[in-house]
């Protein structure tokens, strides 16, 4: 708060002062959240608080909080995502934003490097207490902390909505629920080797750096005083089995894990491989089969919610086959086919993803 000299503050301005802190959405106006982060942000607190200069003598705390609203209310905030580049659910989103027509800047995209644990900051777990990417916080501050939610919330209130709405359409709905179980998450399948061989050359490239980096995150945040002092029970717990977690894949690949380690990590992988094929030649093939050649899902022109999440789903897994970012679909499909056997995957996924290569957005967001 700025005071002239000879001003002091009142117990009121104090409370004025406070309320406008709070409500602040976060990455808003935030000094000192994590460096890229502060870089942009396009309200800082100071700016804000130098709004509030007053004399006591003519300015009550009614009159600061009523200024302080108004300064507020003027000002257009501008809705935030949270993302990564290398991120492939936080692409959900941003295919929601171009494909919705919302022009650059619309929604501010803040980038988290998961490379370098920035998600695991105690600032953007109040963002996301998930510690993951994508999360949205909307002009009015609400927050919406998975691909999901965020997602859902951009196309509901794009300049040019999807035509179908997937959280409406029972199919759709189950279907992307299904693209996002467990049993074939593309960020296990980025890391988890299916072979000593596999887990040499992944713990020696980018999977080995990746997970060297959030360690080192993890470890120097613990070791930091303002960690130690302010960080709440609940962060530090989270923190500390993140750390204990990621340090256990760590080692396994890039030290010399025990035969039944391996076995176990190598059945797993083969595992969630097989259920991603399952997934291309069951449900995705069906409904793809249901919408008509050169449909997207649900049967339009145009993509939709579920769309976004399948197609980044599809070139997450297309890459952790060994495809380069954006080949052609027959590639993709050979190349899944290779990972998760079962036979080959059906044409019309590859001819899907064609039609998704064609489209301006595909390149926009980074998946080709
Ligand atoms: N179900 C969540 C999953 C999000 C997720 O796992 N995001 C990954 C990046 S694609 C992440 O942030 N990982 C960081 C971590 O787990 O430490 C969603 O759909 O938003």
């Amino acid at each position: 708060m700025s005071k002239k000299p000879g001003e002091s503050v009142n117990d009121e301005q104090q409370v004025a002062l406070a309320l406008l802190r709070s409500l602040l959405p976060m990455g808003t106006g935030r000094k000192d959240v994590m460096g890229s982060m502060t870089a942009t942000d396009a309200f800082p607190l100071p700016v804000l608080e130098s709004s509030l200069v007053f004399s006591p003598s003519r300015d009550s705390g009614q009159g600061s909080v009523i200024r302080c609203l108004s300064y507020l209310k003027s000002m257009q905030l501008t809705a935030v995502l949270y993302s990564f580049g290398g991120s492939a659910w936080a692409q959900v989103p941003r295919l929601a934003i171009v494909e919705g027509g919302y022009a650059d800047g619309d929604i501010e995209i803040k980038e988290v490097n998961l490379a370098e644990g920035a998600n695991f900051n105690p600032e953007y777990l109040k963002i996301n207490s998930h510690g993951t990417v994508p999360a949205l916080v909307d002009e009015k501050g609400h927050k919406y902390d998975s691909s999901t939610t965020a997602t859902h919330q951009i196309s509901k209130n794009a300049p040019k909505p999807p035509k179908t709405a997937a959280s409406e359409h029972h199919e759709l709905k189950k279907f992307l629920e299904t693209v996002h179980l467990e049993s074939h998450d593309p960020n296990d399948l980025f890391i988890l080797p299916t072979s000593e061989q596999d887990r040499k050359t992944k713990g020696e490239g980018m999977v080995g750096g990746f997970l060297k980096g959030r360690q080192d995150a993890l470890d120097k945040l613990q070791l930091t005083t303002r960690y130690s002092t302010s960080a709440p029970d609940d962060v530090k717990e989270f923190l500390k089995q993140k750390q204990t977690a990621n340090k256990q894949i760590l080692d396994f690949m890039t030290g010399s894990p025990s035969q039944e380690e391996q076995t176990k990590i190598y059945q797993k992988a083969n595992e969630e491989w097989r259920s991603a094929g399952e997934l291309l030649r069951g449900q995705a093939h069906h409904l793809l089969k249901k919408a008509g050649q050169g449909k997207f899902l649900g049967g339009d022109d145009e993509p939709n919610e579920a769309d976004f999440h399948f197609v980044t789903w599809l070139a997450r897994i297309a890459s952790n086959a060994g495809a380069s970012p954006g080949a052609p679909g027959k590639d993709i499909l050979h190349l899944i086919s290779v990972k998760a056997e079962g036979g080959e995957i059906p044409a019309l996924i590859g001819e899907y993803w064609d039609q998704w290569r064609q489209r301006p957005s595909f390149s926009k967001v980074g998946l080709k």
